[in-house]
């Protein structure tokens, strides 16, 4: 049957993909530093353990509605591909089905758009069942206007899966049994989410108060989550992984800490957010984003350190009010300060800290016990 398999870019055993990455500088694009957003689309390639050999930049006022990067360029990235050996291009946007389509027939190497990169990272990440029915809803929902005919079907990471010898009717069927597969998906997505939303009417009954981390990619969450449970924890639990790569974390892990005064919360660490994320990522991951947002305090981790930490700032706060947040529950965190030079403290408003130095953390846990107990 096909549908969709987790198999991640670089698969193990295999040796590291060569990827090019094509961006494209347009008017349209809503003013952000592209140099940015190009290091920050390296990561994400990192980030699924493939090797660049080669970026190709390409300006126009929009992008071409065929080819994208206009057909001048193609054969500027043809010869690229030919001159690297490159066995992978990596586009800076999502690419519409034509256009993948075009430039799979014109280019020799497989074809990625940035949505695809992004579902492949989730889908490597992803260990509990809700994260994995997840990532295949929005990966399923990516690949169904993408079926090819002459029985091609694009593969999560754009390539084709050779099912070669099977004709229109053979897709029809491909394209039911996805639908299927995704009217599977959200029934079982549906069960999970009452369930969790049983546990969550039981923790209100006992009075049971959460915070949960939220921030971009690799702010820092799941340091803190970390030295957070280390400093106010009472049971010893295994730890939540913190990476420089980028979305290492995918699932909600879960811990109760302890204050002072012995009144204990809940502490929850979540995926990270990242600038355009994809439309079906953001909806096959709503009820685990909306449960975030739920929280009696989110805490916005942001990393100061970070040159552009006043976009991603933004970008945050922007996905945080779709969900529904209130600013009142919204607090800010500033982390890694320990990269700063010369940093001598903050004004004591705002909690500065460093969740790899320990720096600030008492203080930070004064602050959670007055904004969860105002009284
Ligand atoms: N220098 C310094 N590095 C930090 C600090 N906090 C986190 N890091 C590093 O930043 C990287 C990302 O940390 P994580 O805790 O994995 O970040 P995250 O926000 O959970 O990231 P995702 O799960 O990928 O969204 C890791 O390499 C950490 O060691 C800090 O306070 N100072
Ligand atoms: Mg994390």
């Amino acid at each position: 049957m096909l549908i969709w398999e987790a198999t991640v870019i670089n698969k193990v055993g295999e040796k590291a993909p060569r990827v090019i990455l094509v961006g494209l500088r347009h008017s349209r694009r809503n003013g952000s530093d592209f140099e940015g957003f190009m290091r920050e689309l390296e990561a994400l390639v990192e980030a699924a353990g493939v090797t660049v050999v080669g970026t190709l930049v390409q300006s126009r006022d929009k992008p071409d509605q065929r080819s994208y990067i206009g057909r001048g360029k193609i054969a500027e990235l043809v010869h690229l591909v030919e001159e690297t050996g490159a066995d992978m291009v990596v586009f800076d946007h999502e690419l519409s089905p034509g256009q993948l389509r075009f430039l799979e027939e014109q280019v020799p190497a497989r074809i990625i758009d940035r949505t695809g990169l992004i579902l492949d990272i989730f889908s490597s990440r992803a260990h509990s069942l809700e994260g994995k029915l997840q990532v295949e809803l929005a990966s399923l929902q990516y690949q169904l206007p993408r079926l090819m005919g002459q029985g091609r079907v694009l593969s999560r990471t754009g390539g084709g899966i050779g099912t070669r010898g099977l004709g229109e009717q053979q897709l029809e069927l491909d394209r039911r049994q996805i639908r299927q597969r995704i009217s599977d998906i959200k029934r079982q997505l549906a069960k999970v989410e009452k369930t969790r939303s049983l546990h969550r009417k039981q923790r209100q009954r006992r009075g049971l108060k959460t915070i949960s981390l939220v921030g971009y990619t690799n702010a820092g969450k799941s340091s803190l989550f970390n030295m957070l449970c280390q400093k106010a924890h009472h049971s010893g639990q295994d730890q939540a992984e913190a990476d420089q790569r980028l979305f290492q974390t995918l699932d909600t892990t879960t811990r109760r800490i302890r204050f002072a005064d012995g009144r204990e919360a809940l502490l929850s660490d979540t995926v990270g957010f990242i600038q355009d994320l994809p439309p079906h990522l953001i909806a096959a991951f709503r009820s685990t984003l909306e449960e975030a947002v739920a929280a009696d305090v989110i805490l916005h981790v942001i990393d100061v350190s970070d040159e552009a930490y006043f976009e991603k700032v933004e970008v945050v706060n922007q996905v945080l009010e779709e969900l529904g947040a209130s600013r009142e529950q919204i607090h800010m965190v500033f982390n890694k300060v320990d990269l700063l030079p010369g940093f001598k403290g903050g004004n004591g408003s705002v909690p500065y800290i460093s969740a790899l130095t320990g720096q600030g953390i008492p203080e930070l846990l004064v602050f959670l016990e007055k904004v969860l107990w105002p009284d």
